[in-house]
């Protein structure tokens, strides 16, 4: 049965939460995914935006609720709330910015404490040097992990249907639950 968007409620949107260091790129990336222009220009969110997309996988429909958080530390006590009803944990970093790449084991585990890794993707963004290497500022950890890295750019259009495929078919394993 198919549902139209004003019929779903909460419990059919699978939450999709956006997350890393402010200007790493968070909301491009769900611009990007939404098909909507890239901006040069920085304008640093406020609280957290929600964009609700109704989608079709195959045969099935999926309601995504694209959870598009500040990067602003004033939200960082709200991180856990957001995840609580989360199906996927999406971890930004800058491959141009050690910081966002410090910040990026801490959030993984505050996100491990609500998802299983396979709910966990991490995103280096920026990624335009076409160095194929993870950052040295998170190798060991990457390693010892035995986690993926999905390299992206939004600017240049690189890597997005290999990270879209991901996301889909994560939705489809949690959607058989
Ligand atoms: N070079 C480059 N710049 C990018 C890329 N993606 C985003 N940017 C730029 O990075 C800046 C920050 O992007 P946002 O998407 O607003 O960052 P954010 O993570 O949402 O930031 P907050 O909302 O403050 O947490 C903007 O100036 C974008 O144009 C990219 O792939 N390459
Ligand atoms: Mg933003």
């Amino acid at each position: 049965m198919s549902l139209s968007s004003s019929e779903a409620t909460l419990a059919d949107y699978f939450r999709v939460v956006f997350l890393g260091r402010p200007e790493v790129g968070k909301t491009s990336i769900v611009h990007w995914i939404l098909d909507l222009p890239f901006s040069e220009e920085y304008q640093p969110s406020i609280g957290v935006r929600f964009y609700n997309v109704d989608t079709i996988l195959g045969d099935n429909q999926y309601f995504l609720q694209l959870c598009d958080v500040s990067g602003n530390d004033v939200y960082s006590n709200s991180i856990s709330s957001f995840l609580k009803a989360a199906s996927i944990a999406i971890l930004i970093f800058d491959y141009k910015n050690k910081d966002s790449q410090m910040e990026i084991e801490q959030l993984y585990t505050i996100a491990c404490n609500h998802l299983p890794p396979n709910q966990i993707l991490l995103v280096g963004n920026k990624f335009e040097t076409g160095k194929k290497e993870i950052p040295k500022t998170i190798a060991n950890w990457v390693k010892s992990q035995n986690l993926a890295i999905y390299p992206v750019s939004v600017r240049e259009n690189i890597g997005k249907s290999l990270f879209m495929q991901n996301i889909i078919q994560i939705i489809i394993d949690v959607s058989k639950k």
